[in-house]
């Protein structure tokens, strides 16, 4: 099954919108196998955002990014990357569907929410910068028996 990182940022946290992200998540049928919730040291900052490391915006993004708990988690399902992307929406939440996570709870660009690894390479990447394997749990949620097709 494919697996995905999903990270509510200092931002989501502090405007209490945790417990309505992870149910959106839980809703889609998306399953849940590892979590953590902790203020990121900048070592891990800076890996998870290293593609960005030469962009204006960086510095702050690393700020805004340590300047509070974060609720790191894995989600595992059929194409979870894509979906999780959907889910979440635009980057700039003023370009974000309605209906999207940016799009229903965020204004700028640099107080988006949440992250979500943009394809699996990334989640791959991004999964082994916060988790151990033996941090991934392995089970079976009840509903998945109706959840897919085959
Ligand atoms: P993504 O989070 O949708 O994958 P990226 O382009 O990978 O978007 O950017 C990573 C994060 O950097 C964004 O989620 C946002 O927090 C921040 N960011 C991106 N562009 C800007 C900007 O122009 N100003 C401030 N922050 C930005
Ligand atoms: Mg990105």
């Amino acid at each position: 099954m494919d697996r995905s990182f999903v990270m509510i940022k200092p931002d989501g946290v502090q405007r209490g919108l945790g417990g309505e992200i992870i149910s959106r998540l839980e809703a889609k049928g998306l399953k849940l196998v590892a979590a953590r919730f902790e203020i990121l040291p900048e070592a891990r900052v800076t890996e998870q955002y290293k593609e960005h490391l030469a962009k204006p915006f960086f510095p702050g993004l690393k700020v805004y990014i340590m300047g509070g708990p974060v609720f790191l988690m894995v989600w595992e399902g059929r194409n979870v990357v894509s979906i999780v992307r959907k889910v979440i929406g635009a980057t700039n939440p003023q370009e974000a569907m309605p209906g999207t996570i940016r799009g229903d709870f965020g204004i700028d660009i640099g107080r988006n929410v949440i992250h979500a690894s943009d394809s699996q390479k990334s989640a791959d990447r991004e999964i082994a910068i916060h988790f151990r394997p033996s941090e991934l749990t392995t089970y079976t949620r009840i509903d998945e028996s109706v959840l897919y097709e085959y």
